[in-house]
Formats: C-alpha cells, sequence, structure tokens
C-alpha cells in the first residue's frame, strides 16, 4: 500500500502532532513490565457449557502488568496481525499506532501486518504491511480507513482452516481483534481452535464499540463510546437550542446502540431533553408498546396546557427488542427466517416473504407483525447481521412512536381533551459519531489499549481482552493488563441455535448513570433545562478537552457539575 499523502483540514494537521499521553506503567516500553497472574477464572454464567467448548481458553487468570526486567522478551522479532472487525469506533487508527509503537519499542524488527476489510481478510489473506510511514497520516483521526472494517464471523471448519494456514503462512506470532462483543467472541473461537490446532500464535482483542456494552469489573469502557456520545449530544444540543427558539416542533431523535440504551443514556445526561426512553428499564417494567405511547401522550398533552407544543424525546435504537411483545416476535422471525431461509430466497417480493413469515409465527405473533405499519413490518425481516443480531440501525423506531402517538392525540382531539398542535421531526444519529475526529480521552484510551495489546501479544497471553482501568485517572495513572475472554461468556440463542457469547453489559437500573436520570426527569420533562454541550474540543482548558463520559464518571462515584 502506498504512504497516503493526506488532503489534510487544519485541524488533522494540528491533530497529526498529539502525541497520546501512555499510562507510566508503559512509558519505558514492553521490556519493563511483567504480567502478575491472578486467581484462575469463571465465565460470567453457564461455566459448564462454557468450559466444554473453550477447554483450552477456560479459567484463565486475570493479568496486570506490574514494572519488571523482562527484557528476554524483546530479542526476538516477531511479526504480529491486526483486524478491525464491526462497526467503526473512533480511535480504531490509534489502537493500530500503539500496537505498531509498542511493537517497535520492543524490537525495531518486529512487524505489523493489517489484515484488509475485517475478519475476511484473513480468511481470504489480504493484508498490508503497517510501516511507520504509512500510519503517520492516520495517527489521531477517525475511521477505519488504513484497513477498512467487516462483520464476516470466522466460524465455519472451512474458513477456521483458512484463517488457520494464512496466519501459518504468514509466519505471525500474533493476531489482534479490534470489535465488539460478537468479534470479541470470535476472537475467543479462533484462540481455542489454535490451540486446539497446537498451533503457537496468540490471539487477543481489545474493546471496541461505540454502544458502551462491552464493559464489566475489568473493561471500564469500550472505545469510540467517549466520542460518539459527545457527537450526538452536540447535534442534540443544537437540536434544543433551534427548538427552543422557534418552540413548534417535536423532535424524535433516535440513537444507535443497538440493544443497550447507554448511547441514549449518556446523551440524555449531558443534554436534558424532556423525555429519555430507556429499553432496559421498558423490559423491567413489562411496558407494552402502547403503554410507551401513552407516557409520551401524557407528557406531549402536558406540555401543550402549558403553552408548550415542541419537544425532544431520545429513543434507543434498541428499545423495539425490549418491549415484551415485540422481543417475543422478535426472537420468534429470528427462529423462521433461518429455518426458512432458502424457501425464503426464492420468493420474489417484499410481500410474499412477509406473507410466508406470517404463516409460520403463532396467531398472537402473526396478529402483532400484522397490526404493524406494513414499512416496520418488513424492516423486522431484514436479515439479520453475521453474528445473529437484528439490524436494529435499519428499523425506524421513532416514526413508529411518532404515528402511534398521532393516532392517540387524534382521538384526544375528538374527545375534546387536546387542543395543542403536534407537528414533528425525526432525527436517526448513527453513522454520523462513528467516524469522528477521536476526542482526546479516546485519543489516549486507544492508543494505551493498543499499546498493551502489544505487551499482550509479546507475553504470549492468548484468549485475552486488552484492558485499561481507572479511566476517570489521569491517563499516566490508568493501570493495564488482561481480561480472560471466556470469563465474559454465557450462552445466548443465535440464529435459532445456543451459542457461546460474550455478555452484552445492559444499562444497570440500579446504576448511577440511571438513577441521576430518573432523580432529574420529571424536572427536564416540563421545565426546560436544556443543556447545549457544543462541539468536541481539542484545545484549551483540561476541564473541557479531558472530560469523559458522564457514564463513567457516575459509575465511578464522581459527581457531576
Ligand atoms: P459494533 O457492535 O460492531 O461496534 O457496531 C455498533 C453499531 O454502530 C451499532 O450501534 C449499530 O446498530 C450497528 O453498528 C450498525 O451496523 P452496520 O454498520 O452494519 O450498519
Amino acid at each position: 500500500m502506498s504512504v497516503k499523502k493526506c488532503a489534510c483540514s487544519p485541524l488533522q494537521e494540528h491533530r497529526a502532532k498529539f502525541q497520546p499521553v501512555l499510562p507510566n506503567i508503559l512509558k519505558k516500553g514492553p521490556a519493563f513490565v511483567k504480567p502478575k497472574l491472578g486467581k484462575p477464572t469463571k465465565s460470567v454464567a453457564d461455566q459448564a457449557t462454557v468450559k466444554k467448548i473453550f477447554p483450552n481458553t477456560y479459567g484463565l487468570p486475570a493479568v496486570t502488568f506490574v514494572k519488571g526486567n523482562n527484557a528476554a522478551l524483546c530479542k526476538k522479532a516477531v511479526r504480529v496481525g491486526v483486524v478491525l472487525s464491526g462497526g467503526q469506533a473512533p480511535g480504531g487508527h490509534n489502537v493500530i499506532g500503539g500496537l505498531l509503537d509498542g511493537l517497535k519499542k520492543a524490537n525495531s524488527k518486529n512487524k505489523l501486518f493489517g489484515f484488509l476489510g475485517g475478519p475476511s481478510g484473513i480468511v481470504d489473506n489480504k493484508l498490508v504491511e503497517i510501516t511507520p510511514a504509512l500510519m503517520q497520516a492516520y495517527r489521531n483521526t477517525g475511521g477505519f480507513d488504513l484497513i477498512q472494517s467487516g462483520r464476516t464471523k470466522i466460524e465455519t471448519d472451512e474458513q477456521l482452516t483458512a484463517a488457520k494456514n494464512n496466519l501459518i503462512k504468514n509466519k505471525l506470532d500474533a493476531l489482534v481483534v479490534v470489535g465488539g462483543d460478537d468479534s470479541n467472541t470470535n476472537a475467543c473461537v479462533i484462540a481455542e481452535y489454535l490451540k486446539q490446532q497446537h498451533v503457537d500464535i496468540s490471539v487477543i482483542g481489545v474493546p471496541k464499540t461505540i454502544d458502551g456494552d462491552l464493559k464489566n469489573e475489568h473493561i471500564e469502557a469500550s472505545f469510540g463510546f467517549d466520542t460518539a456520545t459527545k457527537i450526538y449530544a452536540e447535534l442534540v444540543g443544537n437540536i434544543e437550542r433551534d427548538m427552543n427558539s422557534a418552540r413548534k416542533y417535536w423532535h424524535f431523535v433516535r440513537l444507535m446502540g443497538r440493544s443497550a440504551s447507554h448511547i441514549t443514556l449518556e446523551v440524555g445526561l449531558k443534554t436534558h431533553p424532556n423525555a429519555v426512553l430507556v429499553g432496559e428499564e421498558v423490559l423491567a417494567k413489562k411496558m407494552t408498546l402502547k403503554q410507551v405511547v401513552k407516557n409520551l401522550v401524557d407528557l406531549i398533552v402536558k406540555r401543550a396546557k402549558a403553552g408548550k407544543n415542541y419537544g425532544i424525546v431520545l429513543v434507543p435504537e434498541g428499545l423495539i427488542e425490549f418491549i415484551p411483545e415485540m422481543k417475543e416476535l422478535i426472537g420468534a422471525l429470528n427462529d423462521a427466517l433461518a429455518d426458512h431461509e432458502a424457501a425464503l430466497a426464492k420468493l420474489a417480493t417484499p410481500a410474499q416473504k412477509k406473507e410466508f413469515i406470517l404463516a409460520k409465527l403463532p396467531k398472537k405473533l402473526a396478529d402483532l407483525m400484522r397490526s404493524l405499519p406494513d414499512g416496520i413490518a418488513r424492516q423486522l425481516m431484514l436479515d439479520r447481521d453475521p453474528h445473529g443480531n437484528v439490524q436494529v440501525s435499519l428499523i425506524e423506531t421513532e416514526k413508529l412512536l411518532v404515528e402511534m402517538i398521532k393516532t392517540e392525540l387524534a382521538a384526544l382531539k375528538k374527545a375534546g381533551k387536546y387542543t395543542g398542535k403536534f407537528a414533528t421531526i425525526t432525527h436517526f444519529f448513527g453513522y454520523e459519531g462513528r467516524c469522528g475526529v477521536p476526542s482526546t480521552f479516546d485519543a489516549n484510551y486507544t492508543y494505551a489499549l493498543g499499546y498493551n495489546a502489544a505487551v499482550l501479544a509479546l507475553n504470549k497471553c492468548s484468549g485475552y481482552l486488552s484492558s485499561v482501568r481507572k479511566l476517570t485517572r489521569k491517563a499516566q495513572d490508568w493501570e493495564v493488563g488482561g481480561v480472560p475472554l471466556t470469563m465474559m461468556m454465557n450462552i445466548e440463542r443465535r440464529k435459532g441455535k445456543e451459542k457461546p457469547v460474550i455478555k452484552k453489559a445492559l444499562v444497570e437500573l440500579k446504576g448511577e448513570p440511571f438513577k441521576y436520570l430518573a432523580k432529574n426527569r420529571t424536572i427536564w420533562a416540563e421545565q426546560d433545562q436544556f443543556v447545549f454541550p457544543g462541539p468536541i474540543q481539542f484545545f484549551g482548558p483540561a476541564e473541557v478537552t479531558d472530560i469523559t463520559t458522564y457514564t463513567l464518571m457516575l459509575e465511578q462515584g464522581k459527581k457531576l457539575k
């Protein structure tokens, strides 16, 4: 690959000079840290089944890197591969930059190769050497365009064999998989497979996803969540200001995040909108779609009585999966679509496919599906991703809510119980936030994750996720290590089958971020206390440039100003 001559913006030119801050423990390089092993671990659930599937990678001890002489480690030159997997997240390039710098610091002869286009690049043996010169144009930039990404899951015998052969052919010592819960599950499958085959190549994961749902006591945040939520919060704040100026629209904003509502919650905490829907709460309260709509109608009527025919509602894209009757419908659709894949492929039109599937559903669920607007019903039937997930980013839940609210308000108007106006604008913010210029937090965090992945690779820690902790401290005080991937696993139903997967971290209703919302949302609903966060700042006072997410601050016992 030729070295990119970038048509740089002034910001990019300045940002290219930014040197991410490494945690002190890593500053002298991989030769000066040693792994300290914790106790053997077990998976978060379904221990016996997970152990049976991963006999070679189950139960590994958690690792913390501490000061120590490890010079011998750096004597032999190594070759490492890296792949970006799944949805883009700001900071991916800095993971590669940190990885490259960590490897080169250990031994200038070490080499890094990037597999192109996601995991399919491993199967198809498409790769490029990432040299310091090639890396330079991508440091501190958003996007994954250096080596691109993809959602291929390496699972069949043919794929696993091809991956193994290509890793061997390229004489790699380690593979670093930068991905979310599903991609890191796949990383563990590959790590296990290589161990079973007695192939001495380590596989290491890096926690990436804007969704924020890959976290636990060792992984405090996935990278990209900070930048993406800052971008969405800027946009939501701008809408609030426009709305507060014109006072004539209700805005319904759907935000990415897949199942989990972390993004919506974080953006809500930053901007104080009139309503913030949280999928996990809807599920806990077993709310029907009608109840969700009724709560919003009550709010709209109340505000109309106060002369406010405007407002803003945040909707997590995964809401639909949390409404119990919709969850049941989606589960049944997942199974029916997987069971009848071949028959469906032969049908020509979406209408025929819908009728075919309706006939396969229990009556109650078929009736529910018929009651939905046709567009939404079809969106629910779209192909699942390679990991078996419904593609919630393609389901226009905000429009469904608006339609249902309009029907309810019309009935109230007819009965003389509502005299307001309900003019709506719908938005979907997802792709806008995934490739933004990484915030200072994400630039530092991803660089540390990548550098630490190099240390894990050199120490032959296979089946581990790179872990950088104590993230509300200054970057130089962060702690680093590795968490066994199997430790995060449980068994879930995917594409009609029970599969081991890394457990998604959903919004905790007893957690401080949700409690903060619950305490304040009545005031935000009725009195307008909008906050306008403005754009991410890269230069200026540290309390502006280095601020992390409110979610992380509240989770780690810090107070919001
Ligand atoms: P990852 O879980 O792979 O990080 O992807 C996150 C995400 O951005 C979700 O928020 C969204 O639902 C999905 O990707 C969209 O997928 P695609 O990029 O395939 O349209």
